[in-house]
């Protein structure tokens, strides 16, 4: 473990899809009190609350970042705070300045208080029509269409310029599409294949904003916490790419989702009403050469189509029967 001395980990975004999960696991492994939780404006669940420091903060405003580094001893940071790519087009200047404006003051605050660690998450997103959408590969070139692709794209230009400028230890991944069953992602376009599994359950009917046959990468949220974990605890040696990793773990379309949803749910429907966010899903890849991270940092998804549908449905027919919406 490369924490010496108990210091504190700081967590933007804490109350989003991936942070409201990522953060339970961090105080797991290295102590609820050392886990500090960061959120804007969405409140935060009772889980997230009771488990350990809870704060509010506007990571555009550089002072407060710096007052809570400090307040609480911070020494390493995972930077979720993001707008996503369909939310990002309809307010494509709220999108740069959100996702600009709170990475470059993360790595200013990481490079002035000589910071330990910092995980920020890039993502498929960085890719556009012009790269090969199939196997893309790590080093494909990055023309992207929406405004979070062009955010992605800079922010692993200036992540990789505060490492070789200032030693900064700021790692990467990008991340596709994200499936999990505890926090709803918002403002994607892969949120079809989580919300599809609520409304399968809850309806057994759907309607997809995507066409049936949109191929693209997933990743369920078990294999996303690892990969965040495993690559902040690589040696530093081995990370030999300090823009972002591709990482890659499950590749489907809508209809191969529901045609697996359906062994669980037989008479669930689902319809077909493509929106604008399917032109987006076409200038993404299909799936993702992620050899890279494989070699470097030992990466290995361990769920596919067929084991993450079981998972979902398990814990969420679990919930729903609870009465937990
Ligand atoms: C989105 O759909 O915008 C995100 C992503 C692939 O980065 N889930």
């Amino acid at each position: 473990m490369y924490r010496k001395g108990m210091k504190k980990i700081l967590v933007t975004g804490a109350t989003g899809q991936i942070g409201s999960e990522l953060t339970l696991e961090l105080r797991n492994k290295y102590g609820r009190e050392n886990v500090v939780a960061a959120g804007h404006k969405r409140k935060p669940d009772e889980k997230l609350l009771s488990s350990g420091p809870f704060i509010y903060l506007d990571a555009t405003k550089k002072e407060e970042l710096e007052k809570v580094v400090e307040e609480y001893n911070v020494d390493t940071i995972y930077h979720l705070a993001a707008v996503l790519s369909a939310a990002g087009e309809e307010n494509p200047q709220h999108a740069w300045k959100i996702n600009m404006e709170t990475l470059y003051n993360i790595l200013e605050v990481a490079r002035e208080k000589s910071l330990t660690r910092v995980f920020w998450p890039s993502s498929i997103a960085v890719f556009g029509p012009e790269a090969p959408r199939v196997k893309t590969p790590q080093n494909a070139v990055l023309i992207p269409r929406t405004i979070y692709g062009v955010t992605k794209v800079a922010g692993e230009l200036l992540c990789n310029y505060y490492f070789l400028r200032y030693g900064v230890d700021v790692r990467s991944v990008r991340y596709p599409g994200i499936i999990s069953s505890e926090t709803l992602p918002g403002g994607g376009t892969t949120d079809y294949a989580v919300e599809i599994f609520y409304e399968a359950i809850r309806r057994k009917r759907y309607t997809c904003f995507l066409r049936a046959d949109t191929v693209l990468p997933m990743m369920y949220m078990p294999d996303c916490i690892n990969a965040a974990l495993t690559l902040m605890e690589a040696d530093p040696a081995r990370i030999r790419c300090r823009t972002s990793y591709n990482v890659a773990a499950i590749s489907f379309s809508p209809a191969e989702l529901v045609a697996e949803i359906k062994k669980y749910i037989p008479d669930f429907i689902c319809e077909y009403k493509p929106d604008f966010r399917q032109k987006i899903a076409d200038s993404w890849p299909m799936s993702i050469d992620d050899s890279a991270a494989r070699e470097d940092w030992g990466w290995n998804p361990k769920y596919d189509l067929a084991s993450m549908t079981k998972d979902m449905i398990e814990k969420l027919t679990k919930r729903f029967a609870k009465g937990h919406f």
